[in-house]
C-alpha cells in the first residue's frame, strides 16, 4: 500500500480528480481518499513515483508518507 499526504485537496472535485489521475496509471488501483486528513491510500502494483507523477500532473502536490 502506498500512502500520500495531499494537502492541496480541498473538496469532492479534488478527490475525483486525484482518483482519476491514480487510475490513469493503474485502472485497477484501490483508492481510498480521506478529504479531512488529506490523504490518499493506494493499493497498486505500480511504482509510487509513477502514481505521484500522475497526481502532480493533475495539479496537486503529493508527499509520499509510507510505502509498505
Ligand atoms: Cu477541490
Amino acid at each position: 500500500m502506498i500512502a500520500f499526504d495531499i494537502p492541496d485537496m480541498t473538496c469532492a472535485h479534488c478527490k475525483s480528480t486525484v482518483e482519476k489521475a491514480i487510475r490513469s496509471v493503474d485502472g485497477k488501483a484501490g483508492v481510498g481518499i480521506d478529504l479531512t486528513a488529506k490523504t490518499a491510500d493506494v493499493e497498486t502494483a505500480a511504482r509510487a513515483e509513477e502514481i505521484a507523477g500522475a497526481i502532480k500532473a493533475a495539479g496537486y502536490t503529493p508527499a509520499l508518507r509510507t510505502c509498505l
